[in-house]
């Protein structure tokens, strides 16, 4: 590139950016990247089909059967490209201490040399040959004083459309950013320069380097050597929960790993849930959640699936906005039965990953019903029932994924892209937790609370690697998303009571909650989905003051009959068998907290401590 050319021209700048900060970044990037050219994305409907017949043409893309799955596609990864590289995330603040010990750390000087500056940063040349795809986006309603504008530029034109679903993409954001607003740079390469009269391949990436890398001091995201999802769609782990965060402890709001939804009851009034789960626990389904007719009157709406922006009102009470206007979900395991709104978000304009592609032009994956006869697996091979059988191959990647605007769910709240947010009036942490945590336990007070989200473990299932059936902590599921040192999010967690109740009385409510309780039988005892609604009618009816519950060394619980059993055979005795709280099985439970509050010694809150003595204090012998 010319360095003598004007920036305008190097970053080839339509003539209505008018950002001149902007305009200089990008052809700076464009200069250090060697990109062959450089496109602004406008956001359009008609820019997206192009984008997309352009990813059909390079192979990148199946277009699926219209008549089956309208406005479709398929891709399917490089097999080595497939989820999170978290052993290659890396946070960079100044002092290691700032990122803590659950957070990969280097010095920012040192990864700026690898990335950008040494001789051989990887960043030089690295869109050589490739097409640099500049992506204004909005986190967040358009305009909204909760929302933050990043810009990612990416060589990657699958990124491109994945953000066109995900977030709000385009020039309205370049509009909003004006001539000096604000904006989080993301810079994104798949890591595979091109030489001059190379074929390209289907799935570009780095197979041997990859790096993840926030700078929350100076709030930027470098992405190098991965196509796939949260390593590449900026917007959403890196920007706001890994730097949001960092943004959120400065400010005052709160960036959570959490889904938001409302809930209606039969006299018309609404509340509002955020609710933190790890991987596994079904938390798309828990936010498109179809309560049983039996509980008539009762509506669940969806506003978030993934992500929270919390921000105090004026008022004292925390607003909430979902950043993203999409769904990236687990595909295997969906189906009409465990999410039915899913599956009908996901009839049309979807863009699969790794899902199975079926002779008849649709997609198919393991528990979405019926196998097909034939179908040709995620790696491109042909897939029987028969094959899956003999070898255990399997048809989808266990991580496969949709990527779907959130319009197309039928059960999108109609406040979901209000600028305002909506009034928190619960948080709910959960895991999956074959004995010792009840179905459901509400905390006496804001401490209790902020020591069971701390502590909160789930289960490791055979969806991911390594052991089966051991408990890790993840505490409020933000141990790979946090973007500074743990010790500190909690004590900014409790803070955040002083600082609503010196404006309002009322503070949400916090509850534990754990669908996955296991009987002898090895079985699962509660029927968990639609009928999880009857647990949140009880956290509602707290909300209100009209429900009871009995006290315990852990909090509060329902007794039997402080929870609606209209059309469900759930008899007394095995309610009793998930909500008791045994006290020998609490004793190991806070030896286990232990490791993870050393882990976190350092910097941990006092109040953390003396939660967990409190709650061994009341153990009954
Ligand atoms: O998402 C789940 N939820 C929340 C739904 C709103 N899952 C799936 C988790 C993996 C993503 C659940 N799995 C839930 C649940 O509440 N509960 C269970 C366990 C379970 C599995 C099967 C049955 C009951 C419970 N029932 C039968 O097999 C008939
Ligand atoms: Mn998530």
């Amino acid at each position: 590139m010319n360095q003598a050319m004007p920036a305008r021209e190097r970053a080839r700048a339509p003539e209505h950016v008018h950002h001149a900060r902007l305009i200089d970044w990008v052809a700076q990037i464009a200069a250090l990247t060697e990109a062959a050219d450089v496109y602004w994305c406008d956001g359009s409907d008609a820019e997206y089909q192009r984008l997309c017949q352009q990813l059909v043409d390079a192979g990148t893309f199946t277009r699926l059967n219209p008549a089956k799955r309208p406005n479709s596609f398929l891709a399917c990864s490089d097999p080595s490209d497939v989820a999170r590289v978290e052993d290659r995330t890396f946070i960079c603040s100044q002092q290691r201490d700032d990122a803590g010990p659950t957070n990969n750390w280097m010095d920012p000087a040192e990864m700026r040399q690898l990335l950008q500056t040494g001789d051989k940063a990887l960043f030089k040349g690295a869109m050589r040959g490739r097409t640099l795809y500049v992506i204004p986006f909005s986190m967040g309603p358009l305009g909204s004083p909760i929302s933050h504008i990043g810009v990612e530029l990416s060589d990657s034109p699958y990124v491109a459309v994945n953000m066109k679903l995900m977030t709000r993409m385009g020039r309205a954001v370049l509009d909003l950013l004006g001539r000096d607003g604000d904006f989080v740079p993301c810079v994104h390469s798949v890591g595979a320069p091109l030489q001059a009269g190379q074929a390209d391949v289907n799935w570009p990436c780095n197979a041997s380097t990859k790096y993840i890398v926030h700078y929350p001091e100076t709030q930027e995201i470098w992405s190098y050597g991965s196509g796939y999802g949260g390593n590449a769609l900026l917007g959403k782990k890196c920007f706001a929960l890994r730097i949001a965060s960092t943004m959120g402890r400065e400010q005052g709001w709160l960036a959570e790993h959490m889904l938001i939804l409302g809930v209606t009851n039969p006299e018309g009034r609404k509340f509002h849930v955020a609710a933190a789960f790890p991987s596994a626990c079904g938390k798309t389904n828990f936010a498109m959640l179809i309560p049983p007719p039996a509980l008539a009157g009762w509506k669940v709406t969806t506003i978030g699936d993934d992500i929270a922006w919390i921000k105090p009102g004026d008022d004292g009470r925390l607003y909430a906005i979902n950043p993203e206007a999409g769904y990236f979900g687990v595909a295997p395991g969906t189906n009409a039965e465990t999410n039915p709104n899913c599956m009908r978000s996901l009839e049309r304009d979807v863009i699969f990953t790794n899902v199975a592609l079926t002779d008849d032009g649709d997609v198919w994956w393991e528990g979405m019903g019926p196998a097909p006869a034939h179908a040709v697996d995620w790696q491109g091979r042909d897939w029987t029932p028969q094959i899956a059988a003999e070898s255990g191959v399997k048809a989808a990647h266990p991580n496969a994924r949709f990527t779907v605007a959130a319009t197309n769910n039928p059960a999108l709240d109609p406040a979901w892209d209000d600028a305002a947010g909506v009034p928190i009036d619960a948080f709910i942490f959960g895991g999956r937790r074959s004995t010792t945590v009840p179905l459901v336990t509400e905390a006496r007070t804001w401490r209790e609370g902020i020591y069971m989200a701390a502590t909160m473990g789930s289960e490791t299932t055979a969806a991911a690697v390594g052991q089966q059936g051991v408990v890790r902590r993840d505490p409020f599921a933000m141990l790979p998303f946090c973007g500074y040192n743990m010790s500190d999010y909690f004590r900014h967690w409790l803070d955040m009571e002083h600082k609503l109740q010196a404006r309002s009385s009322s503070l949400p409510r916090i509850f534990c909650v754990n669908w996955f309780r296991k009987g002898a039988d090895g079985k699962f005892v509660w029927p968990g989905y639609g009928d999880n609604a009857r647990v949140l009618k009880w956290m509602v009816e707290r909300v209100e003051g009209r429900a009871e519950g009995e006290g315990h060394f852990f909090g509060v619980s329902p007794r039997y009959a402080d929870l609606d059993w209209t059309g469900l055979d759930f008899d007394e005795q095995r309610f009793a068998s998930i909500i008791d709280a045994d006290a020998a099985a609490w004793r190991a439970e806070l030896a286990l907290h232990d490791e993870l509050l050393g882990k976190l010694a350092q910097r941990l809150p006092a109040e953390i401590r003396a939660t967990r003595q409190a709650i061994e204090a009341a153990l009954p012998n």
